[in-house]
């Protein structure tokens, strides 16, 4: 029988490319440039399974008509509202993700963010990289403590636990959350996080507040200019989720305006685009989507999908289905 034709959108850790080319008759992304929509079209027509990352988008439009051949996606990521699941779904394709193995580094990734917008980390960095250091004073760029201050986290799931945790031992902070269903407190305490009722009540609350919650129609600009009115005067926002849970031009007025104190960011609303008013801005630390970015993770993430398509063309159940 002839080996399953699969497309590697990306370039993945070598290891996992070795997998994949060993199993199935695997095609790499030698130039690792992001296909257009047009090349993803041709894809999902001419191969088995597509395994698509982040910076693949897959609208419902490109899953139209009876020519599909894909019968699986196989997600590079734990995110998955790059493509459009109802569309997957119509169409019979099965679509899996890599939940677990990123859990601890976009929770370090968050952690890294906090600690460098309030002690001014990209700022200072800034200063001795332009050889404008002008040596050691007391008033020389002075940040805000964050041991003892009040961490607000919007989705309590894999990784806005390990973010909590990360806050409140390692960090001795308080540590609220909301979440759209009940956490049993006992399971939030081990965490050493408390639930509170409505985001409103979390922003209210919060010296910084760290979003952890699913991209997607459902929490698209969870994060709007009235949201931002109700953050303490001084606050931080956080964003290792996804950047459609922020309103990114309501943010950057909150931030212009000083609504907000700052804001540590690692995703975007329209990614690789950096607006150029925010990145004009001192009082924010930006990263290039970078929380999963270990040799490790990646390697993980790149092996879970090998099982997940090893099984399903084996005729298994795909241990990471979401659709
Ligand atoms: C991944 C992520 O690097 O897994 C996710 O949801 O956001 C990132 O950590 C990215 O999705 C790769 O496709």
């Amino acid at each position: 029988m002839s080996k399953p034709r699969i497309l590697v959108t990306r370039r993945w850790p070598a290891s996992v490319e070795a997998a994949l080319s060993q199993a199935f008759d695997a095609t790499l992304n030698e130039g690792d440039v992001a296909l257009d929509a047009s090349q993803l079209r041709e894809a999902l027509l001419s191969y088995d399974a597509v395994l698509p990352t982040v910076s693949d988008r897959l609208p419902a439009a490109l899953f139209e008509g009876d020519a599909v051949r894909s019968k699986i996606l196989g997600n590079f990521g734990v995110g998955f509202n790059h493509i459009d699941i109802a569309a997957a779904k119509s169409k019979g394709i099965v679509v899996t993700n890599t939940p677990g193995v990123l859990t601890d580094c976009t929770a370090d990734i968050a952690m890294l963010l906090l600690i460098s917008i309030a002690r001014r980390g990209g700022e200072g960095e800034r200063e001795v990289r332009a050889g404008a250091w002008a040596g050691w004073r007391p008033t020389h760029l002075v940040g805000t403590k964050v041991t003892g201050k009040t961490v607000g986290i919007i989705g309590f799931g894999r990784i806005g636990k390990a973010f909590a945790q990360r806050c409140h031992f390692g960090f001795g902070m308080d540590v609220v959350f909301y979440n759209r269903s009940l956490v049993d407190p006992a399971e939030a305490a081990r965490y050493g996080a408390r639930q509170l009722p409505t985001v409103e009540d979390v922003l209210g609350a919060a010296d910084f507040v760290s979003l952890h919650c699913p991209g997607g129609a459902e929490n698209r600009h969870l994060m709007n200019a009235a949201r931002f009115a109700t953050m303490k005067p001084g606050a931080f926002l956080i964003n290792t989720a996804r950047g459609d849970v922020v309103d990114e031009a309501a943010l950057i007025s909150a931030l212009e305006q000083g609504t907000i104190r700052g804001a540590g960011l690692d995703v975007y609303e329209a990614e690789p685009h950096v607006p150029e008013r925010l990145r004009a801005l001192d009082n924010v630390v930006l990263l290039p989507h970078l929380g999963s970015a270990t040799e490790e993770t990646r390697t993980a993430m790149g092996m879970k999908v090998v099982d997940n398509i090893t099984a399903f063309f084996a005729g298994r159940e795909p241990p990471d289905r979401v659709v």
